[in-house]
């Protein structure tokens, strides 16, 4: 299998990548869905909601605070740093990542778009400035210098994705030689219909994963691995041999 991927990306020009949760697993960061599910006995479509925030501010802002501080201790991995290959390789390169963690810009990846928002920015409910979380005053919860009450600025389930994320990442997909789709379960939408979208466009798609999922019955060549075993093995081949 690994050889099908190396075979379609060396002889490509262009590569979109769509990352999930998976990817940061590798960096001791909890997926959504996996058994080590994210927190306590919460699931995370309870907590990343407007209803969930609107109910209970301090709770959510509880939950968030527990994975910044995961976060801010976690490094970039393995898989993280082959994608940061792979854009210094391809003469056109997309990353397109679900994931609000951050870790692929501290690894060093420049053209990365963020499908559901970032962890450590946040947004204020009175003014709608957008700053860093560091800039917040802290009392109980996150406020903003106008008084107003912050709200991590990331995609909740129930809201819309940022259209402009969506227009540029479908634009570049129209166009892209192939997609690696790593580490997503694929069942969050409308991330979970790219490797279809990608299908429609005829561009052929690569899944990397340990387990099969929602997805695997579409794509070209399905990898069941680690992210930060096979994608460094796979850079190797296809960056050494240009
Ligand atoms: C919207 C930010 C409409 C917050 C997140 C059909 C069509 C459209 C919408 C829907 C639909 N059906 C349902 C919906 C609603 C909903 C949805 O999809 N619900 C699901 C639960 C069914 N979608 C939405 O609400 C979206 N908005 O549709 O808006 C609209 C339009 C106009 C106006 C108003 C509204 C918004 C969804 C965004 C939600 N926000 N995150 C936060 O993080 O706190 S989603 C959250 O899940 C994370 O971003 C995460 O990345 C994402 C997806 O999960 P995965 O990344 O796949 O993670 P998961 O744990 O599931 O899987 C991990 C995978 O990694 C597994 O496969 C595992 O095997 C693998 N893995 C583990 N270790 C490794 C590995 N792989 C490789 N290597 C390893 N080492
Ligand atoms: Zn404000």
């Amino acid at each position: 299998m690994i050889e099908n991927a190396i075979k379609i990306l060396k002889n490509a020009k262009s590569l979109f990548v769509l990352t999930g949760a998976g990817i940061s697993a590798e960096s001791g960061i909890p997926t959504f869905r996996g058994k080590d599910g994210l927190w306590k006995n919460y699931s995370a479509t309870d907590l990343a909601t407007p209803e969930a925030f609107n109910r209970n501010p301090e709770l959510v802002w509880e939950w968030y605070r527990w994975r910044q501080d995961i976060i801010s201790k976690a490094e970039p991995n393995p898989a993280h740093y082959a994608l940061v290959d792979l854009e210094n390789h391809f003469e056109k390169f997309l990353l397109l990542t679900q994931n609000v963690d951050n870790l692929h810009q501290r690894a060093g990846s420049k053209n990365v778009l963020e499908l559901h928002g970032n962890i450590f920015r946040t947004r204020c409910l009175k003014c709608g400035r957008i700053d860093k979380i560091e800039n917040a005053r802290i009392e109980k919860m996150p406020y903003c210098n106008c008084g107003g009450l912050l709200r991590p600025d990331v995609v909740w389930f129930g809201e819309a994705i940022p259209q402009d994320v969506w227009q540029e990442s479908m634009k570049f997909l129209s166009n892209a030689a192939v997609a690696i789709i790593r580490g997503t379960s694929g069942v969050v939408w409308p991330a979970a219909g790219i490797p279809e979208i990608a299908k429609n466009y005829g561009v052929k798609t690569i899944e990397i994963n340990i387990e099969p999922t929602l997805i695997t019955s579409l794509v070209d060549v399905s990898i069941i691995s680690p992210a930060g075993k096979v994608l460094p093995e796979i850079v190797k081949s296809v960056v050494n041999i240009n």
